[in-house]
């Protein structure tokens, strides 16, 4: 019996087979991370691709022998590093991989599920207990993303979880988990997103939240409060929310639900004043505590609550579920994030029952999220990372040079850059508040379809390096849709001249005082990146050097990357360095500052190049590599790690080599990459490398492949012939 990965199209299914040999895999606690090994197990084993090509074969497959003995080990490293990883390639083009870590996720999924009686397969709940489980802490507690400390927001929801799923509440893990709850007070300690789905399983009376305003959706849009103005994904979540809210949805109370309530408080359930508890919420959680100003609107809108008109609220309803079913349609009812989409199932199977079409085509959808891996099954932060780590591996490919000897590998990689390419804007998109989409790429899948500033840019850029290197590959991406994808970008250009992550800034920076959430950073507004800067001043300038493209929109496209330059120029901190928003940290940010400042050809020697080298250096380890927590995203400054991190390695070693800095300096670097990779080409799982919001944590389990191999290709292009 066991488990396998079904692909089509960039959709990825988790199957169980009987009959087959088990993949089960023990996990092991110490590391929190899991290492992807169900999947990468089998697909090895059922997929290997191994070239195998030892060094007498060197030249008979055109590859450079070098007499620099670090020269030649990198080679053979690079070559291992890519059978390895093209050997987890699946048929349609993409790298499938474990994209896990927050924990507030899976009991979305399953609370959905307990409420409107959809059924996981017991396969799929034993590994989800399996997981559950597995990343409980010692103090019992669950932290809201697996290297976390304990919060009430992870502790209180997977407790819930657990127990939804049938584990008793004598069970002894359960105790632990039990008394932590009791320990910091109870459940109404929890913070406003957990806060919700207690309410909607009917563990807390709604007055327990504060008002949600459902009416803010039928104000003029031209305020700035109005939600259209939101960071798209706010405003995908807070859109179903406020549904809920309108209509005050709660799940049948079932026996297990009353014994809940009694196990979720200090007090008796119905002797808890619920009212003076809304703004409660532990210190263990706490990262954005409520402002002033939004302590004040809570109380008018609590007080709204009391007294609302019925028509207008229907109003609102009917506003909110037309929305909801949009973006279902839009999304292909796979939604924009794992949060929204279950609290729009929710919806659908209130408002049109769970025999409509519109619930069971949400049901079909459902599996898109689920990822198995040695830890269990999760709930991942998107339905996969396929587009934006198959552009990565492309780039990372190529710039060793030996893409002949990887051209299936390639070709087909270029395949799924076509196939996730989206085509056409979304039905009635002003309407639906949505940004143009033709010509983007998706973080994800065409289904998906929501197109990203960044991931267009990759996108453009691997293809446009596929064309000039692949020179008798396939064409399957026309100079039209290019220049739609180009379209994209420049559309999507703020004032400050950055760009932020879907849609342009819709909204000041101060919209962030009504941030609800108090356990996220920056969730209001979609401000101007850094990296999403970067990679769209790449993708422009690399359009644009192409003959047969250097006339298209020249002078806008001109001006676009001078702004872009500008904005990356102002965001660099005092010690040189810059912060990255989405992955850890600071090495990732400033790798994306100066790849985007060394294309446009500012000089390695200038002040701004040269402080950001100083600064690379000063964190340097005595091994040669670099290492930095994940506490330098949440703190916002620079925090060691206890070991050095390949990925930060890589991320550091290709900034270094792009800027012309030491040899000896990255010379030492690389030697760190080679000391790490395992003998069958591979790298060890490290620490989690992904962030959002600040706060959270998301593992991108391919970046241990794709960043060594990409630093390895960059040090044999540029020092092969020292
Ligand atoms: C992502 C994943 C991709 C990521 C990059 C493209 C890498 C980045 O450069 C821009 C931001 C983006 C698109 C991004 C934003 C935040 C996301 C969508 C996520 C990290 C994946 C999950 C996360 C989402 C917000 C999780 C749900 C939580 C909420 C607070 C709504």
């Amino acid at each position: 019996m066991a488990w396998r990965l079904i692909c089509d199209r960039g959709q990825q299914i988790w199957k169980y087979f009987v009959n087959e040999n088990s993949n089960s895999i023990e996990f092991d606690k110490e590391s929190l991370n899991s290492s992807d090994k169900v999947y990468r197990e089998y697909a090895i084993e059922q997929n290997s691709k191994r070239l195998n090509i030892d060094e007498n074969q060197y030249e008979k497959f055109h590859i450079p022998l070098f007499k620099d003995e670090l020269c030649s080990s990198v080679v053979k490293s690079v070559l291992n590093g890519i059978d390895y990883y093209s050997s987890l390639q699946v048929d349609d083009g993409h790298w499938p991989g474990d994209y896990g870590g927050p924990m507030f996720l899976l009991p979305g999924a399953i609370i959905t599920s307990y409420i409107t009686k959809f059924e996981f397969s017991q396969e799929e709940k034993n590994e989800m207990i399996k997981y559950l489980f597995n990343h409980q802490l010692s103090n019992g507690g669950w932290g809201t993303h697996i290297e976390n400390k304990a919060t009430m927001f992870g502790t209180v929801l997977n407790y819930i979880s657990l127990r939804l799923l049938g584990i008793p509440f004598n069970n002894e893990q359960l105790q632990k988990a039990y008394s932590f709850i009791q320990s910091e007070g109870g459940a109404m300690y929890a913070p406003s997103w957990a806060k919700f789905w207690l309410c909607v399983l009917g563990v807390m009376p709604w007055e327990g939240v504060n008002s949600l305003f459902p009416e803010l959706w039928l104000l003029p849009e031209w305020l700035s409060v109005h939600p259209s103005r939101y960071w798209c994904h706010c405003r995908m979540v807070y859109l179903p929310m406020s549904y809920v809210y309108a209509e005050k949805i709660v799940g049948e109370i079932t026996p297990l639900i009353k014994e809940l309530r009694n196990e979720l408080y200090i007090e008796k359930y119905h002797e808890i004043d619920f009212t003076k508890h809304r703004n409660s919420i532990s210190s263990l959680d706490l990262y954005t505590p409520q402002t002033y100003l939004l302590k004040i609107l809570n109380i008018f809108t609590n007080t709204y609550e009391s007294v609302y008109n019925r028509q207008l609220r229907n109003k609102a309803s009917e506003f909110l579920i037309d929305y909801i079913q949009a973006e279902d349609e839009h999304t292909n009812y796979i939604n924009i994030g794992p949060v929204n989409k279950f609290i729009n199932m929710l919806s659908i199977w209130y408002s049109k029952g769970r025999q409509s079409q519109q619930f069971q085509q949400h049901l079909n959808r459902v599996k898109d999220y689920l990822w198995l891996s040695e830890d269990g099954m999760k709930i991942q932060g998107y339905n996969g990372s396929q587009l934006w780590d198959t552009a990565f591996s492309i780039q990372a490919i190529l710039e060793t040079g030996l893409e002949h000897l990887y051209t299936n590998c390639l070709n087909s990689a270029y395949y799924y850059l076509e196939i996730s390419q989206v085509l056409e804007d979304v039905k009635d998109h002003v309407k639906y508040y949505r940004h143009i989409s033709k010509g983007g790429w998706p973080f994800s899948t065409r289904d998906h379809g929501w197109p990203i500033t960044d991931c267009t840019s990759e996108g453009i850029k691997a293809t446009l390096l596929l064309h000039e290197q692949m020179s008798n590959g396939p064409r399957l991406i026309t100079s039209e849709r290019l220049e739609d994808a180009i379209n994209f970008i420049l559309s999507t250009q703020n004032k400050d001249g950055g760009w932020a992550s879907y849609e342009l800034q819709r909204s000041g920076s101060w919209l962030e005082w009504l941030n609800p959430a108090e356990v996220f950073q920056g969730i209001m507004v979609d401000y101007s990146y850094t990296e999403c800067t970067s990679a769209c001043i790449q993708a422009l300038w690399k359009f644009r050097s192409q003959t047969i493209y250097s006339n298209y929109r020249r002078k806008e496209i001109d001006i676009s990357i001078k702004r872009g330059i500008e904005f990356i120029k102002k965001q660099q901190k005092i010690d040189g360095s810059w912060y990255g928003s989405w992955a850890v940290c600071f090495t990732y940010g400033t790798w994306f500052a100066i790849e985007a400042l060394i294309t446009v050809g500012e000089s390695p020697k200038s002040k701004i190049i040269t402080k950001a080298i100083e600064f690379l250096i000063s964190k340097q380890n005595s091994d040669g590599g670099w290492g930095e927590s994940y506490l330098s995203c949440v703190h916002k400054t620079y925090v060691p790690h206890k070991q050095s991190q390949v990925v930060n390695t890589s991320w550091a070693v290709l900034t270094l080599m792009s800027a012309k800095a030491d040899s000896n300096i990255i010379r030492k670097g690389i030697q760190f990459i080679l000391n790490k990779q395992s003998s069958n080409g591979d790298w060890n799982q490290q620490s989690i490398s992904g962030v959002f919001n600040g706060n959270c944590m998301i593992s991108y389990t391919n970046y241990r492949n794709i960043f060594p191999i990409w630093a390895l290709g960059r040090f044999i292009k540029n020092y092969s012939t020292q």
